[in-house]
């Protein structure tokens, strides 16, 4: 269970083993993590579903290790599987691809090698089993020529091996600023920053939502002066304090309200729009939020969101939303509503998706969304840009 002192799963880097059954995935975690995490046996196909396991790496950080059921399982539960990998390799930052010295056939360790180096996900090319065989540079070859990458050699039950992937890992991770930083461009030290929380919408009771947590935290980072407030207290707040806000953050639900009582020099954005830079492309959102604005009545809206919590009275996604679409559209407007790993293959019959700000999905996951969209001529956009358009304000804010 994730403690409270550990980061949240979304901001983590996600490293995902994929490989054949019997590649030796399982038994190169167990090294990895120096625990037994996965369950190791000569059978293949002992991985079913994806293992996600959260660790700290030296020189990492906070990390979430996956490991997959073999890519080439076959039948209709090997299907399923295989499905499930895919899955798992859509929330992939690094992959960790095996080949294995036990066997000769590598034809379909090329063909994911290729789909990774398509994704642009940094690739790490492993050798696997290495104690099995005295010379490999054969296969080393191979993967240089076709691959134009070097590979690591390695065996699961060398001391060395944790080190060697952990390093290999490190060579190529993504900038890892680029990743965790929400305020960045916006914020400087010393800059006073007011949050608008309205409580009384849809908060858990005794805590904040996670996008408040990781803004504050990452506020803090920057030596910012923060200022939190509901949306009852902005007035107050702005009484008290001596110099007006550099920033105002609000919950996009409150748009209106804070955009009419904002100081002219305050910049204004919501949690959802800064989400939206870190976990996806602010700008393709903005620009599919303009397609709002030329729905039809007989048009056909998405609507995804990353949790399958209850839904509440409230609920941003399956009543506001709806609710503002329908009221400047019509009450015939189509609005399919889907939640979690629920994202429809085909999404030709949608005019426009609009997804939440996706705080439990990491960058990858939803750039993987974000890309099925585009490759299908579907534009999708978010919660807080849709509300932002909706209220007009979509022009007047940070993005
Ligand atoms: N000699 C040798 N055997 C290994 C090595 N790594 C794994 N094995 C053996 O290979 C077999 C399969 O290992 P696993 O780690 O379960 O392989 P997996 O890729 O997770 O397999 P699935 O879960 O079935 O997809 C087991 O018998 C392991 O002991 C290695 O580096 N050297
Ligand atoms: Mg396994």
């Amino acid at each position: 269970m994730a403690n409270l002192n550990s980061a949240p799963r979304s901001l983590r880097l996600h490293i995902g083993l994929f490989g054949t059954r019997n590649s030796g995935k399982s038994s190169l975690i167990n090294s990895l993590t120096k625990h037994s995490t996965s369950v190791v046996s000569p059978i293949a196909g002992t991985t079913t579903d994806p293992v996600y396991k959260s660790i700290e790496l030296y020189g990492l950080g906070p990390c979430v290790i996956i490991d997959t059921a073999g890519f080439d399982d076959e039948g209709e539960l090997g299907e399923l599987r295989v499905k499930k990998t895919n899955d798992a390799f859509k929330r992939t930052d690094v992959a960790l691809l095996l080949f294995p010295l036990d066997k000769k056939d590598f034809s379909k360790e090329f063909v994911w090698a290729k789909k990774i180096q398509d994704s642009k996900k940094p690739l790490v090319a492993i050798i696997s089993k290495a104690d099995l065989v005295e010379d490999s540079s054969f296969l080393e070859k191979k993967i240089k020529d076709e691959l134009k990458v070097s590979s690591l050699v390695v065996s699961a039950f060398d001391e060395k091996t944790q080190h060697k992937v952990r390093e290999a890992i490190i060579r190529v991770q993504p900038d890892r600023d680029a990743r965790l930083s929400i305020v960045d461009t916006l914020v400087e030290k010393d800059d006073i920053v007011m949050l608008v929380m309205p409580q009384q919408i849809n908060a858990p009771q005794g805590r904040l939502i996670l996008p408040q947590v990781q803004t504050t935290r990452d506020l803090l980072d920057h030596h910012c002066i923060i200022i939190s407030v509901s949306s009852d207290e902005i007035d107050n707040a702005l009484l008290a304090l001596k110099k007006e806000p550099k920033l105002i953050i609000t919950d996009s639900q409150c748009f209106p309200l804070v955009y009419s009582k904002k100081p002219k020099g305050s910049k204004l954005t919501s949690f959802s729009v800064l989400l939206a830079g870190v976990k996806g492309d602010v700008e393709e959102f903005a620009k599919a939020a303009s397609i709002i604005d030329r729905l039809t009545p007989s048009s056909k809206v998405l609507i995804a969101e990353a949790c399958t919590h209850a839904p509440l009275t409230e609920d941003i996604g399956r009543i506001q939303i709806p609710r503002l679409l329908r009221d400047k559209i019509g009450d015939s407007l189509q609005i399919d509503v889907v939640s979690g790993t629920d994202f429809p293959e085909d999404l030709s019959g949608y005019d426009l998706i609009i997804h939440c700000g996706g705080c439990m999905f990491n960058r990858s996951y939803m750039m993987s969304r974000l890309n099925e969209a585009k490759s299908q001529n579907t534009p999708m956009t978010n919660y807080g840009i849709t509300i932002a358009q909706l209220s007009g304000i979509l022009a007047m804010i940070e993005l």
